[in-house]
């Protein structure tokens, strides 16, 4: 067993990614060696009682009202906000000025500007940004295989981003509907995470055409947001992302085609891709239903035995996992505040294309960024 360094960490938040993230710093040590010991030192948040409880079911050892001082505090090596969005850019900018390691929800910021001065103010501290699907096991072998080059050229990426709770009356004061904290609704909460994977998978986008709706009269925010991309390689891409796919709880779906092949993902059935090869015999032509448990794929070994399927939490013991090695390797760990500033853009892009009718550049009004 190596020596291991000890990194205390201070969550601010404890809602929903308070808990995944909780999770992923106690399991992450007992999956894979790394060099460093996380320390669960402290969690922040407003409610006092709620939070003692939370800290006693999840075994952090203090807990703290305010985030200004928590940034400040000597005794702690790592920030990670789980906060509404709103908090992100004021909690990391602090964060990184007093030098720790930041670690940030998405969507990193509420606008362009914000998540550019997040990204100028941490440039000499380690961040990551929680694009979790990222290391979903599958899609990170849909990753292997564009690198490849075994899907050939690309022409089509497809993704939709389904969920219906946005219908549900009982949901609507939450701060995901307050533009004032979520700054957005469907663009900043879903198709963040699928530019975030189509950037990885097919590269930059350069031009976005949108469609932006709301529903709910009197919301401030968007439930449903179409768009069209054309990206660097001279493929198109096709997107949704709604709080109104009525039938639908988290249906995080893609597809790529390519001159050789194709491959589909579905968060739904998240152990499975499904892989076409168009160099398979031609009477056997049709996908493979690949069950991306090992022997042989992404992170798989692991875990379990091949069969043994993977959940939802793995992928952001995944993303610690990851960001601990870039650590000890001093490697730069994707996603990262520079490539979330990357999503910012396109997002702004949606914006402006479903206010002006027209195609956006992404690279338009922050060619120096
Ligand atoms: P939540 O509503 O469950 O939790 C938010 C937490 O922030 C609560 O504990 C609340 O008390 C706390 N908070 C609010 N204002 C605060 C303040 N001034 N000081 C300290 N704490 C404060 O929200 P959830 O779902 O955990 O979302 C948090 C962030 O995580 C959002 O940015 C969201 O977009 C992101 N998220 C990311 C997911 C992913 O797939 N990576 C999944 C769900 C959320
Ligand atoms: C709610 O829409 C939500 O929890 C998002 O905030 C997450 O980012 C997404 O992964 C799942 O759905």
């Amino acid at each position: 067993m190596k020596s291991r360094k000890r990194l205390n960490v201070a969550m601010i938040g404890y809602g929903f990614m308070g808990r995944a993230h909780s999770n992923a710093f106690h399991q992450v040590g007992h999956f894979f060696e790394s060099s460093y010991d996380l320390r669960l030192k402290l969690i922040c948040g407003r409610n006092q009682p709620q939070l003692k409880s939370m800290a006693t079911q999840w075994g952090w050892e203090e807990v703290a009202g305010d985030w200004e001082a928590v940034v400040e505090r000597k005794d702690v090596d790592v920030i990670d906000i789980c906060t509404p969005n709103n908090l992100h850019a004021p909690i990391a900018i602090s964060a990184a000025k007093a030098g720790k390691i930041v670690l940030c929800e998405k969507p990193l910021a509420i606008s362009v500007e914000e998540s550019e001065g997040m990204a100028n103010a941490a440039q000499n501290v380690p961040t990551l940004v929680w694009f979790n699907y990222r290391r979903v096991p599958a899609i990170a072998l849909a990753k292997k295989f564009v690198d490849e080059g075994r899907l050939g050229q690309i022409y089509h990426y497809r993704a939709t981003y389904l969920q219906s709770w946005g219908a549900e009356p009982a949901a609507a004061d939450a701060w995901r509907f307050k533009q004032s904290e979520a700054g957005s609704g469907a663009m900043g909460d879903l198709l963040s995470h699928s530019i975030d994977l189509a950037l990885m998978l097919n590269g930059p986008v350069d031009e976005v055409s949108a469609l932006v709706r709301t529903f709910a009269p009197g919301r401030e925010v968007d439930d449903a947001v179409l768009m069209l991309a054309r990206f660097a390689n001279g493929s198109v891409g096709s997107f949704e992302a709604t709080r109104y796919a009525i039938g639908c709880q988290n249906r995080n779906y893609l597809e790529i085609h390519g001159a050789k092949g194709a491959i589909r993902f579905d968060l739904e059935d998240l152990n499975r891709l499904h892989v076409f090869d168009a160099s398979d015999a031609k009477e056997v032509h049709g996908s493979h239903n690949v069950l991306v448990t090992g022997p042989g794929h992404p992170y798989t070994s692991h875990f379990w035995p091949p069969g043994h399927i993977l959940g939802y939490e793995h992928t952001f013991i995944l993303t610690m996992a990851d960001f601990l090695q870039s650590l000890e390797k001093d490697e730069t760990f994707h996603a990262n505040f520079q490539d979330a500033v990357k999503v910012q853009r396109v997002l702004h892009a949606v914006e402006e294309s479903s206010q002006t009718g027209s195609w956006a550049s992404t690279a338009m009004q922050f060619a120096n960024s």
